[in-house]
């Protein structure tokens, strides 16, 4: 498959907006060791200055999800501003009410009310910042869950669960939204309380409009078909976004698109036949990943372009042969037509968008040559670098 292409095609790559998460460019590790970078950010401005590069060499990534409270600040009204001057977007509020002592039995499911209560205040807050910032989503993600047998009462943590999403539905304003996400298991190992597409989706059911499924990911069991994750939520119009990553085992946070183009691919097959990235559709896509021994920048921008990658093939399956081959009982024509999709190489594809958007065709070639990585090496000198917990 070769140019010239659609022009809706290019429309809907020039279209596409990904976000780009603010811990992306702070320091980050595994649980062994977190290895400091120099030239890192100090400050969510500085971070946002780190994410104004990649918006400014991809074109398409303009938000910025913030993480409370590794970004805390006394004035979000001031910081998004900030961001606005940069032409940026302040994002989605990622809560966390996993790192602090408290914690250890679990947040909104813990057994005891008070620590219920201080990790419900918490999400409130978010909500309270969504408002200064201008924010349209609140992810939340829960570490709650078990290590044992016994430990606690799975069914009474689903009912403590549920209080505390409805009484954060409550609390959005007109246009916000709540996107839960769900994880297999970590930090817990036994049970955990929001573990699956499934669990997730029961409670945005029972929570109405305002509540959608957020899948990360790395977020599932080896052999996990995650594009008939997407698929389903989509035909429900549950599908609130992505975190994109990639994994080779875990949750091992990658780079999107490194580990497993080809799944990246037929994911973003599914989001195009559902209908996803239409806008109004309400799919964010988003970045969660964690750039622990490569250069964060180019890093991120790498990031984005796979999933740019991804989605133009996508965009690509000559979706009238498809159904023809479908419909005959064409096994291998029909497997034939996507896989004719995904070996087309894209690349100049995107470079032609980037070029008619006024880019450079090369993003990552651009920010090195940008001189950026050296200046924040020199100018970022004393003060705490950012990163977890910071
Ligand atoms: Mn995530």
């Amino acid at each position: 498959m070769s140019g010239p292409y659609p022009a809706a095609v290019t429309a809907a790559l020039a279209a596409q907006r990904i976000e780009t998460p603010s811990w992306a460019y702070g320091n980050s590790g595994t649980r062994f060791k977190v290895f400091a970078q120099p030239g890192v950010p100090r400050t969510p401005e500085e971070k946002l200055d780190d994410a104004a590069r990649v918006h400014e060499h991809t074109g398409v990534a303009p938000d910025v999800a913030l993480h409370i409270p590794w970004d805390r600040c006394d004035d979000y009204g001031a910081l998004a501003s900030y961001a606005r001057e940069r032409g940026l977007r302040l994002g989605t509020v990622n809560s966390n009410v996993f790192q602090d002592d408290d914690y250890k039995l679990g947040s909104v499911t813990h057994p005891d009310a008070a620590v219920r209560r201080k990790a419900l205040d918490h999400l409130l807050e978010c909500v309270d910042i969504m408002d200064a910032t201008g924010s349209r989503d609140l992810k939340l993600w829960f570490a709650d869950g078990t290590n044992y047998p016994g430990q606690d009462d799975i069914r009474a943590r689903q009912e403590r669960l549920a209080e505390a999403l409805a009484t954060v539905r409550d609390r959005l304003g007109e246009g916000q939204r709540m996107l839960l996400e769900y994880k297999l298991f970590e930090p817990s190992f036994y049970t955990t309380d929001v573990p699956d597409w499934g669990t997730a989706y029961a409670h945005c059911l029972k929570l109405g409009p305002k509540a959608r499924v957020v899948v990360d990911t790395g977020h599932h069991a080896p052999g996990t078909n995650i594009e008939f994750i997407v698929a389903l939520l989509l035909r429900e119009g549950k599908l609130g976004g992505f975190d994109f990553n990639s994994r080779f085992y875990a949750d091992d946070d990658l780079m999107a698109g490194a580990a497993d183009p080809f799944q990246l691919f037929r994911i973003m097959y599914e989001v195009v036949r559902g209908g996803g990235l239409e806008s109004g559709a309400g799919v964010s896509f988003m970045l969660d990943q964690c750039h622990n021994i490569e250069p964060k920048i180019p890093a991120v921008i790498r990031s984005v372009m796979n999933v740019q990658e991804a989605t133009a093939k996508a965009l690509l399956v000559d979706t009238a042969a498809l159904e023809g081959a479908q419909r005959s009982g064409d096994v291998l024509g029909a497997n034939a037509v996507l896989m004719d999709a995904y070996d087309t190489d894209v690349r100049p594809l995107l470079a032609g968008v980037r070029e008619a958007c006024g880019l450079d065709p090369d993003p990552v070639g651009a920010y090195r040559r940008s001189g950026w990585a050296e200046r924040i090496v020199e100018e970022r000198k004393g003060g705490q670098q950012a990163g977890w917990g910071a």
